[in-house]
């Protein structure tokens, strides 16, 4: 059996639970439990405080995990890191009063700095060259310059709102982070063959994301301006139409540069594109 750890609650559980029913994980888990079954796999769920993900990974007692990799850095557990999942998606930065006369990183010689990420920190000013002093606070740490409770931040940002209403200025970003697979690299065949199947799963739904499946038809003198503009998968298919001037062509487009390309489409002289979402996406 493969013991895969999530987080119980917090911003990762939705995430990570909708991650593995999208790789056709059944899951029944009632929303206390310490431990749920997958019905369909010989797989079995553990929820976790995210601190406690990558050290429970790394002394085996679950094979793999999904955790920020802030966590994994945090932590120091000595986990492999599988695959970057594409959600909890934030950033370790430092933070000073809004209007400190902050004019790069010596700024922080000997001050006061308010942290739950000590040891991502202290790495950071050891690199530096830079003697601060780390105060170790378990949350709330946005409030603790105007407190008088330190000088200057080192917490998690996304947005940046939280930074903002706390009359505070990002200054130095140390981490990029989100949210990762990871394992304990000392898995049994059958285990192993277990992470391989999902591994694949979840590569071929995160190969589907973002992009749609787009059939057009196109005049049979353009076909060749329509493939120029077309980026698709490997070369766009290409079919005949009862009308001999015209063709049906099909591809995968990218959300991200779809209404650049459609309005270059339709310069082309395509008509009546049809846009269908892909579920799965097997290269
Ligand atoms: O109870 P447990 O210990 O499991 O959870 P937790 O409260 O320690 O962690 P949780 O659920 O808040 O976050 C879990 C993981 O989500 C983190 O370890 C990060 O990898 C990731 N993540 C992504 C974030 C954020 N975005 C985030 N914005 N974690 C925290 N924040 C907080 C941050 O601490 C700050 O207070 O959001 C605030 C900043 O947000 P913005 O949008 O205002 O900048
Ligand atoms: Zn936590």
């Amino acid at each position: 059996m493969l013991r895969i750890a999530i987080q119980s609650k917090g911003r990762l559980h939705d995430e990570s639970l909708q991650l593995l029913a999208d790789a056709d994980l059944r899951v029944s888990a009632s929303k206390r439990a310490l431990v749920a079954k997958v019905k369909n796999l010989d797989v079995e769920l553990l929820f976790l405080r995210d601190d406690d993900i990558a050290p429970t990974v790394a002394d085996g007692v679950a094979d793999i995990g999904i955790v920020g990799l802030n966590e994994v850095e945090e932590t120091g557990a000595a986990v492999e890191r599988l695959m970057p999942l594409g959600f909890g998606g934030c950033r370790l930065s430092l933070a000073v009063p809004k209007d400190a006369d902050y004019d790069g990183p010596s700024w922080f010689r000997g001050r006061k700095v308010a942290t739950s990420y000590p040891r991502i920190l202290e790495a950071y000013f050891r690199r530096e060259g830079i003697r601060a002093d780390i105060h170790v606070i378990a949350g709330s740490v946005e409030i603790s310059p105007s407190i008088g409770l330190a000088d200057a931040i080192f917490d998690i940002v996304s947005s940046g709102s939280t930074l903002v209403s706390n009359n505070l200025r990002e200054v130095a970003v140390v981490m990029e982070s989100e949210a990762w697979l990871v394992g304990s690299g000392r898995l049994d065949a059958d285990r192993q063959a277990l992470l391989d199947e999902l591994l694949f799963r979840i590569r071929t739904v995160r190969s589907a994301c973002g992009k749609k499946y787009v059939l057009m038809n196109v005049p049979r003198a353009h076909v060749p301006d329509v493939i120029r503009v077309l980026p698709g998968v490997k070369s766009p298919t290409v079919m005949p139409l009862a009308d001999e001037d015209w063709c049906s062509v099909h591809t995968v487009l990218d959300e991200d540069r779809f209404w650049e390309i459609i309005g270059q489409l339709k310069a082309c002289g395509a008509q009546g594109i049809l846009v269908c979402p892909i579920e799965k996406m097997i290269l």
